[in-house]
């Protein structure tokens, strides 16, 4: 084909032309994502049997995703609307939305965004949030180390230090107890440098399913208040844990109260079933309304030049539910339908496995709460149930509840026996 551009615009003539080696033949093959990865075994493998137990996302009882039916209702609001228009939001996102889930978090009566000491900003889902958080921490925040717990969701260290923070941890479980190493924890977040920024799972912690009591919370926030630590909420499963939205905040709240500074990253995918909208919030409670202001603007610096502004649609459907008392109330049922159902999930599975008579202490499968269970079992366990029973879970151990139904938690009960008395 004859070209119209003129030769001397062209450069060299090819040498290898479209035969010659790749320029990106010396790229490495990357491994599958830890959590995400497992979801791309399960669907190359045939067996009718096979249960994903990976991500952590929710499923019916038939094992269907679920999409709420005030979700449903919202988006046939949005799409009879004649009147709107897909123009670009502004670079912090859609206003009503911003507005809504500070209060959301932070309570209807929150005396912080009643004085504006508040900015909030629209991001892609709680990743998202996490990731505009922290590129501004590092341009605007003298202490560049953040503290994560041991263990977190797998993406949280890559997002810090690709943002260009420096990553450590603290201790927070302990594998004998199944439980929280409070003494450990404790004792790493008084080491740690004064100023230092620290992750805070608001609830239902990822993925071992254990929170701190609220007298624990209390005496966190009294050691990092007093160390000026700064913390950072990550809150993905806001109404997940106990089916109750305002109990789910009570750790973020507390901090708020003292009139202190923190930092909080929401996510709409659970807890509304929006994963795939990518819908979430980056809130920054300042000491002052002044301060909120200078820190939206730097915001916006840090989200301009990576995706420009947030999409439009799954913001809108947050607002519609959030702003109308009504159609709130029906969420708030649904959510707790959710929840309901993977705390039903937990006792079917504890009883499966007392009547099989299964060696070891079950109880955390009721203790823990949230989404997940952090079963305790080995990579070797894990890859045995996954081989011989078809079961797909992260190598660590973790199972996602609202991956269960009441068919299929006999074949996992049958499976983690196997696991614990052949495989060790
Ligand atoms: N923070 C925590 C603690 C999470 O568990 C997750 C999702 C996120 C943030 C990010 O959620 P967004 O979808 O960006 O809002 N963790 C799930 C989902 C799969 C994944 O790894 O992204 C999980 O299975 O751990």
């Amino acid at each position: 084909m004859a070209s119209t551009i003129p030769d001397e615009m062209l450069g060299p003539a090819p040498t290898s032309g479209s035969h010659g080696p790749s320029v990106f033949a010396d790229v490495v093959q990357a491994p599958e994502d830890p959590i995400l990865g497992v979801t791309v075994a399960y669907n190359k493998d045939p067996s009718p049997v096979k249960v994903n137990l990976g991500v952590g996302a929710y499923r019916t009882e038939e094992g269907k995703p679920l999409v709420l039916n005030v979700v449903r209702r919202a988006e046939q609001m949005l799409v009879n609307d004649g009147s709107r228009v897909k123009e670009y939001l502004p670079i912090t996102g859609l206003a009503d939305f911003n507005k809504l889930s500070a209060k959301l978090i932070f309570g209807v009566d929150s005396p912080a965004i009643q004085e504006k000491r508040v900015t909030t900003v629209q991001c892609l889902s709680g990743t998202g949030s996490l990731r505009v958080g922290a590129e501004f921490l590092a341009r605007h925040y003298h202490q560049r180390t953040i503290y994560i717990p041991l263990p977190t969701w797998g993406n949280h260290p890559k997002v810090f230090a690709l943002a260009g923070l420096f990553v450590k941890t603290y201790r927070y479980y302990d594998p004998a107890t199944r439980g929280l190493n409070f003494q450990g924890l404790l004792e790493d977040l008084s080491a740690a440098p004064s100023g230092a920024i620290v992750l805070l799972h608001a609830c239902a912690h990822n993925p071992t399913g254990v929170d701190p009591t609220f007298e624990q919370w209390e005496q966190i926030r009294q050691l990092m208040r007093s160390k000026t630590l700064l913390p950072f909420f990550d809150s993905a499963y806001q109404g997940f844990a106990s089916g109750n939205l305002d109990a789910d905040a009570q750790s973020v709240r507390l901090f708020v109260e003292d009139g202190g500074e923190l930092l909080a990253a929401q996510s709409y995918a659970k807890n509304m079933g929006l994963y795939g909208e990518r819908v979430g919030a980056l809130s920054i409670v300042c000491k002052t309304a002044d301060v909120a202001t200078k820190v939206e603007s730097q915001l916006k610096l840090v989200i301009r030049p990576m995706y420009s502004s947030p999409p439009i649609h799954g913001a809108s459907i947050v607002a519609t539910i959030l702003k109308d008392r009504e159609m709130y109330h029906e969420w708030t049922i649904e959510l707790k339908a959710m929840a309901d159902r993977i705390i039903s999930m937990r006792h079917q599975l504890f009883e499966a496995l007392r009547a099989k008579g299964t060696p070891g202490d079950w109880t955390h499968i009721i203790k823990q709460i949230g989404m997940f269970t952090f079963t305790g079992l080995n990579t070797e366990q894990v890859a045995f149930m996954t081989k011989e029973y078809h079961i797909y879970m992260t190598s660590d151990g973790r199972i996602s509840m609202a991956g269960l139904s009441s068919k299929t938690i006999p074949h996992l009960a049958d499976a983690i026996h196997e696991a614990i008395t052949c495989v060790n």
